[in-house]
């Protein structure tokens, strides 16, 4: 069906269940609720250890208090940091669960369910043709992987999810690339990688270029696909900052997200009290259209004279194409493909032209589409048209995810290694890195599934569950003959992910019970130390990821050409990470200053990139063509009701990732996972209505009796959760 909603678009009604605003006084009564319990004291103790926030990247906590963020400012601690604690401190699995649960009895449990088992505490493997998952001891650990690991280099392979340290990160890809392999899959792959590789084409460095400085000095931020008010929660307080100070903000989601509507803070009383307005105006686009959308921002930016031409003359190449392809492109094919009105598009483009000082944010709505390099292209196209980069308050901001995420990228976990990182590693090594493209995420579960791959080694993460086709991934694991998990707690990952000989658990400390101090980088470029700690494990048998890689490493390679022992001492690992990662000098004293630092080069506030020529480029998108398919295509014959919607997958607000923590989400209205939250009208005219149970029919696969829930989704649009979804779809 060709979509046909070209006309303005219309506010969406929510449904009855929604709050008026996102935040307030629930989050203070979580917050109650949980440091008055029984596990009060030790959540206190874990929220004021002097260590970076669990778990997202906005960055919270270090060295200045758990509660504190890299400006001083106190009172930065969201209930997203209280329920990521609250999971690392339950109770450990108890010593004979796994003995007395049947692999099959664990294939049954839910997400939530697998995370409230508690706290691994002890190995386990599950051999082939084995029932049950068996406790393992050290020396057969290594002896089994150090086997597994004496395959040829391109049949080895790793994947990481971005919450360890940066230290476990160094070590996980020396030791895989010193094995002359560069499979280093990373959760980036699903994340905001697309966001890494154009920027990296446009200003010569693959991050932010924004400081949380910056950011306080900005007159509108544009969020794109991205909430906040769920995923970075003190990412908040700097929008409803800047609305106090007359700033505006600019939301572009096909979701109309009550928290970016108005949001109360409780870190601020007046805001708790009465809730902020958040968006100065919200543009509903089409899933995926953001292109055409900011195709048409830029139309109307030139239409009203508010580009910079000298800026970008003098500070940029390739502009001139660009702002042809603005041009020319007709104001109805742009209208008709994002579904927003050309008055809401000038709107926009007035607001962001008129501003002195813009930041464009965005998340997961801008990079998990096929078109994800484009999108971001298009967005910083227009920072650029406008002059807001390499300027003070300005600039183009990923939202980044995991609490590390960017700084396993930034040790070269990852498949498009720098070349000063790799020429480095080469020194450090004593030998040429191998030149064979590694596998990200994608494609190794394709080599997995053709049975390519012989070894993986999982740090963190949720292989299975996190990839977007977990039929496939179980299949493509299946494939794989060791696999070997090193996790905090049991996950869908350990019970579908399974390897066809073995499958190995090693239980790890998190950051906060490291017997040595590691380091994170946010996404806002701020390295902190985290200090050493303590588990309440008592009687477990875990260790750290240092510990067990830097061991692993030793068995594998021996001494040579690095003392892989010696690099248990993380002071030691920061000592080479000094050595050869770019703009990390400064680690290298880390344990002397304790002092956090901003990563060299990263954040740009003169108009002078750092690429060959100095200069920022424009890159011209494809205009999207989108098309929903017909129904016949998904085998819904004609007396069948239904109709064809575009599918976003989003998170609730009380999950991390594929962890889920309750099952409901107030603030969208959903009541449990099992829904699809549509447009009233849609729904109307497909003759369904609000709670009816549907069959939800995708690609891949369907799901049954799933509910309607009406909900503020613009029309043709609809949205599930992830990760649920992903069995599916
Ligand atoms: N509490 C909590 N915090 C987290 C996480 C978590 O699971 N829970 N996960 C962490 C991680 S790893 C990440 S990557 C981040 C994720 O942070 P977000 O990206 O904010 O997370 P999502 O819930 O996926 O939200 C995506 C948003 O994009 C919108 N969207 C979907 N499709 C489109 C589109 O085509 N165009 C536009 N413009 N918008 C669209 C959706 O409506 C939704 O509001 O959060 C991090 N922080
Ligand atoms: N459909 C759909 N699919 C998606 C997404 C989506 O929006 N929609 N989002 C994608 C994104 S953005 C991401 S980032 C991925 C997430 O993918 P992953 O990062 O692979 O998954 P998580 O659910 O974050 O992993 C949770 C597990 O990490 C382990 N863990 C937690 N802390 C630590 C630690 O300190 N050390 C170790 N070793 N383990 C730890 C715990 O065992 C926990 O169960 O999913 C992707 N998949
Ligand atoms: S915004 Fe992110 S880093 Fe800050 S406290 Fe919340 S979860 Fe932690
Ligand atoms: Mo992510």
């Amino acid at each position: 069906m060709k979509n046909t909603q070209g006309k303005a678009n219309s506010i969406p009604e929510s449904n009855e269940a929604t709050p008026e605003m996102g935040g307030g006084l629930p989050i203070i009564q979580y917050w109650a609720e949980h440091t008055l319990s029984p596990e009060g004291p030790k959540l206190w103790e874990a929220l004021n250890h002097h260590s970076a926030c669990l778990a997202c990247a906005w960055g919270t906590g270090g060295q200045k208090g758990g509660f504190t963020n890299e400006s001083g400012e106190k009172l930065q601690r969201c209930m997203k940091s209280v329920e990521a604690i609250s999971a690392e401190l339950q109770s450990p699995v108890p010593t004979h669960f796994f003995d007395r649960h049947t692999i099959t009895e664990l294939q049954q449990l839910t997400s939530l369910e697998a995370d409230r088992l508690g706290r691994l505490s002890f190995p386990v493997i599950l051999r082939e043709g084995s029932t049950h998952y068996d406790r393992i001891t050290w020396d057969e650990i290594y002896a089994t992987a150090q086997t597994a690991f004496q395959q040829p280099p391109e049949r080895v392979a790793s994947y990481s999810s971005g919450r360890s340290s940066n230290e476990a990160a160094y070590l996980l890809q020396l030791m895989i690339r010193a094995l002359g392999s560069n499979n280093l899959a990373d959760c980036s792959d699903l994340c905001h990688s697309p966001s890494t590789t154009a920027l990296k084409a446009m200003f010569g460095t693959g991050t932010s270029t924004v400081s949380l400085e910056g950011l306080q000095k900005a007159d509108c931020v544009v969020l794109v696909g991205s909430n906040p008010s769920y995923n970075h929660p003190r990412l908040m307080n700097e929008l409803i900052k800047l609305r106090d100070r007359g700033g505006k903000v600019i939301v572009i989601n096909p979701m109309m997200e009550v928290g970016l509507v108005k949001f109360a803070s409780p870190a601020q009383p007046k805001s708790l009290l009465l809730g902020t307005e958040i968006s100065s105006i919200y543009l509903q686009p089409i899933p995926g259209s953001d292109v055409a959308l900011f195709i048409g921002i830029q139309k109307a930016l030139i239409e009203r004279g508010l580009i910079r031409e000298n800026y970008l003359q003098s500070y940029t190449e390739g502009w001139e194409v660009v702002l042809e392809q603005a041009r020319s492109t007709e104001w109805d094919s742009i209208t008709e493909t994002c579904g927003v009105s050309q008055e809401e598009i000038a709107i926009a483009a007035a607001i962001i032209g008129r501003s002195k000082a813009v930041v464009f944010g965005w998340a997961m709505g801008i990079t998990q589409h096929e078109n994800s390099v484009d999108n971001v292209y298009s967005i910083a196209n227009t920072a650029l048209m406008t002059g807001n980069a390499g300027k003070e308050g300005a600039g183009v901001m990923p939202i980044r995810g995991h609490s590390n995420v960017q700084g396993f990228g930034s040790m070269g976990v990852t498949v498009r290694l720098k070349k000063e990182i790799q020429e480095a590693l080469e020194k450090l090594l004593h030998k040429p890195l191998s030149r064979v493209q590694g596998y990200d995420t994608r494609s190794l579960i394709e080599a997995a599934d053709a049975g390519k791959v012989d070894t993986l080694i999982c740090v963190g993460g949720n292989l299975y569950a996190a990839n977007p086709d977990s039929t496939q991934a179980k299949r493509a694991i299946g494939n794989i003959d060791t696999v070997i998990y090193l996790s905090t707690k049991p996950n869908l990952g350990h019970f579908h992910g399974l390897g066809r000989k073995q499958t190995i658990i090693i239980p790890v400390l998190n950051r906060l019970e490291n017997p040595h101090k590691t380091t994170v980088e946010s996404g806002n470029n701020f390295v902190r130390l985290n200090d050493e700690g303590k588990t309440h494990i008592k009687q477990g048998d875990l260790i750290s990821e240092v510990e067990f890689l830097s061991e692993l490493a030793h068995r594998i390679h021996g001494d040579n050409p690095v003392n892989w022992r010696k690099l248990q001492d993380t002071k030691y690992v920061r000592e080479l990470i000094a050595q050869t990662i770019p703009g990390y000098e400064q680690i290298g004293k880390i344990d002397e200053t304790r002092e956090e630092f901003t990563i060299r080069g990263r954040i740009i506030t003169e108009p002078r990139f750092p690429t060959p020529s100095g200069k920022a480029t424009l890159i011209a998108t494809p205009f999207p063509h989108l098309e929903l398919p017909l129904p016949q295509i998904f085998g819904v014959s004609e007396p069948t009701r239904g109709i064809v919607l575009a599918l976003m997958t989003g998170r609730s607000y009380s999950q991390h990732n594929t962890v889920v923590y309750k099952v409901g989400d107030k603030y969208r209205g959903i009541p449990h996972r099992n829904c699809i939250l549509m447009n009233r009208m849609d729904a109307e005219s497909a003759g369904f209505q609000q709670h009816q149970k549907v069959t939800v029919v995708g690609d891949a696969g369907k799901m049954e009796r799933v509910e309607v829930i009406y909900g503020a989704v613009r029309s043709g649009a609809a949205l599930m959760f992830y990760p649920e979804v992903n069995a599916y779809f």
